[in-house]
Parts: C-alpha cells; structure tokens; sequence
C-alpha cells in the first residue's frame, strides 16, 4: 500500500477507537495563550496540509501531477505561522505547507489551496510562479518562492534581516520588511550542515555578537534525515545549543503546544532583542523523502512503523481530545472534509491552463520595470562638499579606479537607499582603493566592511533587495566568486523566474577580474573565464575597457537595477585600473576627466564602443583585450596602411546582436581578440553569431589557452598580445 494511504488509515482507525498516544510535552495551552479556536484552527490548517500530500501524491500517479514533495509529519510548522506576523518575511524550507497554509489565514481572501494546488499541478494559473516550477509562495503573504538547493536561501534571509536594521539606520521610509519584523528561514537537519547553511548562521552570529540587529529565526525542522542519510542522533542540538551569539530553543514539532511555545520564545526574542535564534523543532518524515522514494529500501521496517507512530496529527487529536475542544467524532468529520474539499479542488486544478510555449515560459526572467527612481537631486554645494578634498584631482583626468570611486560616491549621494558591501571596501577602500573614501564620506551603515565569505556577501545583496535597498556588493576577486556562484546562478537570477516577476532582487555586483596584471601574476588574482556568467538567463555582464566608459557603465547599471530590477555584475578589469598611457609613456591616452552626473553621454545597457570607421578590418574586443586591439590598431594603420575599426563589446550579456552586426557593417573580414580562456569564451558566442547572422563575413578569433595563468613574467604567455593581434590581423587582411 502507498505509505500516504497506510498512514491514513492508521490516523482514522486510532481517532476513531480513541487510541490516541499522550502527548509528547507537558506544555498547557493557557499556559502558552494558546486559546480553544487558535488549536482548532491549527488542527484545520495541519488537516488541509496533509490531505494535499494526499491528493497530490494521488495526482501525480495520473500524471496530473508533478514532483511531489510532502508536508507530513511537519504539520506543527502552522504553529510558527501562528506565532509570527504576516509581514515577517518567510523564506521556506519546501515541507511548509501547513505554514503558508495556516498563514493564509491571516489574511481576508486568501485562496492557498487552490494557489498551491495550482502550482503543484503546473498550472500557468499558479499564482507564485506561473507554472514554473513547485514552490511554496506567495507574494500577499511575504513568502518569497525558493528554489531547490538546499540551504541556499540562508544568506538572503541574513541579508534580509541585516537590511532591517539598516533601513532604520538611513530613516528610509516605507520600507517593505517593517522595522519591528523579524526574518523567519527555515530548512532541514540535513541542510544545517551544508557549508552554504554554516555560513549563514556564522554570519548572522558575527553580525550579532558585535551589536548588528540580525532578527532572525532559523527553524531546523529536524526529521532526523536527509533522503536516505541518518543525521546523527542528537547531532543537531550538539552542534547550535552553545554557538556564540544565537540563542537555541527547543521544541516538539510533534506537539502543536509546544511548537508554539518555541516558536513564541524564539520570535519574541528575536523581535525584542533584534538577534538572531535557532528554533530547534522536532519532527518527523512520514513519506519518505518525496514521490518516488521507498523508505523500505534504506529504513528498517521498525523504524518505519516507529516514525509512522509519531504521526503529529494524531498527537493534535490527542490534544483536541484531552482539552475537551473536539471528540474523535468531531476530528475525523473535519479530517475527511478537508480531504473531500481538496479532492475537489485537485479536480479542478488539472483542468486549469498550463504553460505552452516557450515565450510563457520565458516571460519572467527579466522582471517587470519598476519605474523612474526617486533621486536626490544634490545641490552643487552638497557635492562640492563631498568632493572638496579631492577637488584639485578632479581637475586633471584619472585612471579607472579613481573615476570609478566619484561614480561611486556620486550614485551614492543621489541615491539613499545604495549602500555598498564587501571585502575591506571600508577605511581600506578596498585592494584596488576602487571605494576609497566612500566609508568616510558616508558612513558604515553604508559602506560596509564584511566578514570574509562570498555567499554572505552576495546573500547581504539579495536579501537587502527584498527590503528595497541596493546594495552595491563587491567581490573581491573574479576567481572567489567562483565558491559563491549559485548565489547568483541559482538565487538572484531565477527569483523573478519563479515568481513570475512578483519578487525579484536588483542589485550590482562589482568584480574585480582578468588577466595582465604587471609584475603580479598568478592564476586567482587574473582569473579570465567569464563562463560562469554568460549562460544565466536575464544576468547582465558588463565589462568596461577604461574610466570614462566605467563611470557611465556603472550609471547605467545602477539605473537598470534600480528602475528595471535586473541582476548586474560589472566586471572591472584590475589591468586597467591605474593604466594611464595607451601608446608611450605619459601619453595618458587612457586617462580621463570626471564626467559628473548628467555631464557625458550615456552608455546604454547593449551600446558598443566604436574606435575608427575603417573598412579593411573590425576587430571586435572588450576589456583589455580592447586595450591592446588600440595599440595594434596604430601599428595596423602606420606601419601597414591598414583602415580599421575597432569595436568595444562593452556589454557582454545579454549580447547585442544587432548592434555588433550594425558596428561591423562594411567590414567584410572580423577579428575577435578574447582575452578569456578560449574554451567557453566570449569568443565562441561571437563567431556562432558571425557564422549565423553574417555568413560571407571572414572571421577568426584569437583567444587565451586553455590554462590557469601562470606567476610574474609567464603571466601573459597563454594570453593575446598585442604583437599576436597584428600577426592575426595581418594575416586574415592579406587573405
Ligand atoms: C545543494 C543541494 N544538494 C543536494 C540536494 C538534493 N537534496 C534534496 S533534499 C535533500 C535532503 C535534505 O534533507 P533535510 O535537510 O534533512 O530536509 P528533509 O528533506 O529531511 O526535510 C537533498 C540531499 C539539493 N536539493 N541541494
């Protein structure tokens, strides 16, 4: 028999011969404020959620249904609903049904049976995300849609509870996460250990123990397994009871009471307090881990029979009982009723529209635009002030880094709620001093140094989002995103996906990257792959060859975060922070003057750069490698009277086809100089797009090896050069 039926069958037998198993905690409703209705309404709410892994599972096996994930034997997460607020942001482990459930109640016209039910069968009604996938969710409800991969959600709800408190530092009005609410996350025992998890608890305990508000509530709902791998006993509250800087509360998920009674204890210190609390909630998996998995093939058959015994839907029977609110009667007449109204809806459901094309399927990756941001507009005495130490500099043109820190500060002083986040970016403005002065000029609620973890970062960054504060979140190098990257991949770019645009989480991630740094060398510090970025769907990739593109770009990347909600990463190439001569020393070629805001022209999200009109060649680069197609430009057209033009990418994702196609016409030969690893390059995009879209077009690449960048003089040796940019040239020229 089907585990969900045997469990069933089991719950109905022992309601109905009132054999019933005593309570697993002593804990008294009064004693808890837990009132008569409240139970009632908890015990309705465990009920639906348990019949709707009933129905699902039966509409899965007519393949109406998809990827089935139970609730049962989580049911008392509606306790935790219970306790907490609606607008206490959840960020849900996916066995939370009872919670959304029992958290729908809280608002007037709320539908989550129908919602989960028509998520549940992919339906393109679905409310959270449109068909896209199962999740739990709802935007009225503060539930924002999680993904798959476990623990991930962790560094966003961090970051989300540290926004509260700066939100409230900045004073900034009408913030989504009220200043007096707390942050719920939960996830299961097998999750906490994951490295992502660790970190997250670390950083919220690190934030706390030197005073930073984190109201945070991590709900461990702890099964004792994970799919198929025991989770040592007692390994669980070994491992948070004494962590510095997190207060632990225990309570039984078996017991509606007392999971209410942790869960009270925990959101009420997290509220007071502002810190953050590990709720530690027994409970127990009734179905194995999801639809397809035979808990007979791993688990003893005792240990089977002993979960099934700890059903917690018979310990609220149990209660309702003992408390005289319900006879077994009264429990199995709502049990089969809410299990003949969700059969009903379950009919309904599969009837319901699904998605049909790929254009619907597609439709959210990019979120909906939010409008013109609100900016201050700073007088020219604010900003004479900001500037008045460096007023002499900004006279005479500078390298990339200094520009790119006015921009900076500029976006920054036109925008309240742009706060910028990293690795030593504070006093020490960074490796690159690329944020120098910001932390003085504005603040630490607003410059913030963070601890020594790329996920946390990137989570501050998210999760700030969901609080409608962006943070402008720098990584320290190209090659440490690497250990953090789902939180870009499989967060930030997938939330409007899965929301169907309803949440999404704009924010700039600077990086610092590629190769051809003099005298320095080594592969971590010219990391040169940008393969990671260039297939996340909706990400924009920008790369800036010199300071006054910089400045605009970055403008530009702010905007389309700001006003269009878009995930950017601007990669700074660290080569050409402080290059300052294109062709001979002191030329100062790559220098330029500061463009204040609404001074130059704009750079839209897609514009290529353009250097020259000639047609014997384009060569079409970015970054450094465009640095090098000018200096081989000058040698092309003096020493061998060629007329060129060169094209800077500047825009790497999403790739402007047309634009490149319409900066190349009239050329009939293309040289692509990439200066990342030729396997998964920028440079193979480009000539699929001239094989495609340009067929007579004679084009050839030259790319970097296949290698990891070696120490001090061998640094340049796998990548283009100038020398090898006219070699290249010079040959496809002469045909
Ligand atoms: C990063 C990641 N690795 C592996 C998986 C596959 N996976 C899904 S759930 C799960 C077990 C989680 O167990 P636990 O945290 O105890 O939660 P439970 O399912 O028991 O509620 C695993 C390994 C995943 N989803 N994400």
């Amino acid at each position: 028999m089907d585990a969900a039926e045997a469990i069933h069958e089991k719950f109905v037998a022992k309601v109905r011969n009132g054999n019933l198993p005593r309570r697993t905690s002593d804990a008294r409703p009064g004693d808890v404020g837990l009132a008569r209705e409240a139970m009632v309404e908890l015990f309705y709410s465990q009920c639906v959620s348990r019949q709707m892994d009933r129905i699902s599972r039966r509409l899965q096996a007519r393949g109406q249904g998809f990827y089935t994930i139970g609730s049962s034997g989580h049911e008392n997460n509606a306790a935790v609903a219970q306790a907490l607020r609606i607008d206490d942001i959840a960020f849900l482990h996916y066995r939370s049904n009872a919670f959304q459930i029992h958290r729908a109640k809280k608002l007037p016209g709320q539908t989550p049976c129908w919602d989960m039910l028509l998520s549940f069968t992919a339906s393109a009604e679905d409310p959270i995300s449109g068909g896209r996938h199962k999740v739990i969710g709802s935007r009225p409800l503060s539930i924002p849609p999680q993904t798959s991969t476990i623990a991930s959600h962790l560094p966003k709800a961090v970051g989300a509870a540290f926004s509260i408190g700066i939100a409230r530092m900045l004073k900034l009005e009408e913030t989504p996460l009220p200043g007096d609410s707390i942050v719920l996350a939960s996830f299961g025992d097998a999750s906490a250990n994951h490295s992502t998890a660790q970190g997250a608890f670390n950083t919220a305990a690190w934030a706390a123990y030197q005073g930073t508000p984190m109201p945070i509530v991590f709900l461990c709902e702890d099964n004792g397994i994970g799919i198929s791998t025991r989770t040592p006993r007692g390994w669980i509250e070994a491992a948070f009871r004494d962590r510095a800087a997190i207060k632990y509360v225990r309570c039984s998920g078996l017991d509606m009471v007392d999971a209410y009674r942790g869960a009270l204890e925990a959101s009420h210190y997290a509220r007071t307090q502002r810190k953050p609390v590990f709720l530690h909630m027994d409970c127990v998996r009734l179905y194995g881990h999801a639809g397809s998995d035979l808990q007979a093939t791993y688990l003893a058959k005792a240990q089977i029979e002993e979960d099934e015994e700890r059903d917690p839907l018979l310990f609220s029977a149990a209660l309702l009982v003992e408390q005289e609110i319900a006879s077994g009667g009264q429990i199995l007449d709502i049990y089969n009723e809410t299990e003949a109204i969700l059969a009903r809806i379950g009919e309904q459901a599969i009837t319901r529209p699904k998605l049909t094309d790929s254009r619907e399927v597609m439709a959210s990756i990019v979120p909906p635009k939010r409008g013109q941001a609100m900016a201050n507009r700073p007088t020219p005495e604010e900003r004479d002030a900001l500037f008045a130490r460096d007023s002499g500099m900004m006279e005479k043109p500078q390298h990339m880094a200094r520009l790119l820190s006015w921009a900076l500060a500029d976006l920054m002083l036109a925008h309240s709620n742009v706060i910028v986040a990293g690795e030593d970016v504070g006093p020490k403005g960074g490796v690159y001093n690329v944020t120098a002065k910001l932390h003085e000029r504005f603040g630490p609620a607003r410059v913030i140094n963070t601890l020594l973890d790329e996920q946390s970062i990137l989570g501050l960054g998210i999760g700030a989002a969901h609080n409608s504060i962006l943070a402008i979140t720098e990584i320290q190098f190209l090659a440490y995103v690497h250990n953090a990257e789902d939180q870009i991949r499989g967060e930030a770019a997938t939330l409007s996906f899965f929301s169907s645009g309803q949440y999404a989480n704009p924010m700039v991630i600077r990086i610092p990257g590629l190769g051809y740094q003099k005298g320095f060398g080594g592969h971590f510090h010219n990391d040169n792959s940008l393969a990671v970025f260039r297939d996340i769907p909706g990400l924009i990739l920008a790369c800036p060859s010199n300071g006054a593109d910089a400045v605009e770009m970055l403008r530009e990347c702010v905007r389309l975060a700001l006003e269009e909600q878009r995930v950017v990463v601007f990669l700074e190439p660290i080569a050409l922070y402080m290059t300052r001569d294109l062709h001979a020393e002191e030329d100062a070629l790559w220098t330029s003057p500061y463009a204040a805001p609404g001074e130059a022209k704009p750079i839209p999200l897609g514009a290529p750069g353009l250097y020259g009109d000639g047609t014997d060649l384009a060569i079409v680069s970015y970054g450094n490698g465009y640095y090098l197609s000018r200096q081989a430009e000058r040698i092309l057209s003096e020493q061998h009277g060629l007329r060129l033009r060169v094209v800077d990418l500047r825009w790497l994702a999403p790739l402007n086809e047309d634009g490149l196609l319409a900066a190349v016409a009239g050329c009939g030969r293309v040289l692509i100089v990439d200066e990342c690893r030729r396997t998964g390059s920028q440079s193979e995009a480009l000539m699929a797009l001239f094989a495609e879209r340009a067929p007579g077009m004679d084009c050839r690449r030259i790319a970097a090896e296949d290698s990891f960048i070696a120490l001090g003089r061998a640094a340049t040796l796998t990548l283009p050069s100038r020398d090898a940019i006219v070699a290249a040239a010079l040959d496809l020229a002469r045909g």
